[in-house]
């Protein structure tokens, strides 16, 4: 078995001939090499750059389902266009996030909105990378029978993302902070639809589809397990916002001052006195770094780390136990689910 670094590298250079692809589409319609260059640009810096934990797992949940080590080279690369297609769909989806959460870095750069030129231009780069999945689609599995359920399936969870992006907007106002408003069973919902389709149940399914192991039942059983790792994941991205280094992480948390429904405002709400409460309600989602810090103080006093921990454990058992019931009878296997946990679990980026 490659080394991590061998491994990401290989995706990593899987990525150049399917960027010539995309290219070659804009040489045929006679667009301006100004316009081509513009385009690659956007495409390397909004694909690349990031873990690729999404991309990769497409290629380890296919080896898992279908048992093999060693991927024959159309094997990998269709894997691979899959792989970039969900990395196409997240610059997508985070180049649009950033603008909308005012965000400054991401991938430990500026975020591609503020690159120097880009601005606006960068709400229709984020278009044409979500295009460019569905052209690679075509070029790649055209001809396969489960062309159409690729198809359909990008189709719908970009729709569950964009619901779960409009409802967690929605919840964060930008000119009227109520925290009455917020609870966790809201917070569980919004993440479930921003996060945990996406980028889990997506890649698994997609991989399903590839290996042959798609009955709706095993289908039902990986979004069952899913689904709650996502919502894990996103609740650790809500805590690496305010406690991660942003040199680690690449980005630098804005959830405080966007007036977000994060886990930590909503376990600070339980948890504060009446004191505490006042605080919160008056610095909560201004858009100052004072007050901000004055919420941080509150969330240190009630100890969130901490209660952030008990979490993590607690969530670790529940989806430890989905793993085991799982039925392998139809050929999907528990592997898939325990490589994904393994892969979050104490994250610190
Ligand atoms: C992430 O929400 C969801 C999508 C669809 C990008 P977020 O704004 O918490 O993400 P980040 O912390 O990466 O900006
Ligand atoms: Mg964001
Ligand atoms: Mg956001
Ligand atoms: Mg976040």
């Amino acid at each position: 078995m490659a080394d991590k670094a061998a491994v990401k590298q290989k995706f990593i250079d899987s990525f150049d001939p399917l960027v010539e692809d995309l290219l070659a589409v804009l040489k045929q319609y006679n667009i301006s090499p100004e316009a081509t260059e513009w385009f690659k640009k956007s495409l390397y810096y909004n694909g690349v750059g990031g873990k690729l934990n999404r991309g990769l797992s497409v290629i380890d949940t296919y080896q898992i389902l279908t048992g093999k080590n060693e991927l024959t080279d159309e094997e990998y690369k269709k894997a691979a266009v899959l792989g970039w297609g969900i990395e196409l769909l997240q610059g997508f989806f985070l180049v649009s996030d950033d603008i909308m959460d005012a965000s400054k870095t991401r991938r430990g750069q500026p975020c591609w909105y503020l690159v120097p030129k880009v601005g606006m231009i960068a709400i229709n780069d984020a278009f044409m990378l979500e295009t460019a999945i569905y052209f690679l689609l075509k070029k790649y599995f055209r001809s396969e029978p489960y062309y159409i359920d690729l198809v359909e399936l990008f189709h719908d969870v970009t729709f569950q993302t964009e619901l779960g992006q409009l409802l967690d907007l929605i919840t964060a106002p930008e000119d009227e902070v109520d925290l009455s408003k917020f609870s966790l069973a809201k917070h569980s919902f919004i993440v479930i639809y921003k996060t945990a389709y996406y980028s889990f149940y997506l890649p698994v399914a997609l991989a399903m589809y590839m290996a042959g192991v798609s009955k709706p039942e095993d289908l039902k059983q990986a979004h069952d397990v899913l689904i709650p790792l996502g919502e894990y994941f996103q609740i650790q991205d809500d805590y690496l916002d305010c406690y991660g280094d942003p040199a680690f992480i690449g980005k630098i948390g804005t959830d405080i001052l966007d007036n977000k429904c994060s886990w930590l405002i909503n376990t600070a709400l339980k948890k504060a006195n009446p004191e505490q409460r006042k605080i919160l309600d008056e610095n909560y989602g201004q858009k100052n770094g004072a007050c901000e810090a004055k919420v941080k103080a509150v969330y240190n006093e009630l100890d969130l780390e901490n209660e952030y921990f008990k979490y993590e454990e607690d969530a670790v058992g529940r989806i430890k136990t989905l793993i085991d019931n799982v039925d392998e009878s139809r050929g999907f296997k528990k592997d898939v689910l325990s490589a994904f946990l393994a892969k979050i679990y104490k994250r610190q980026k």
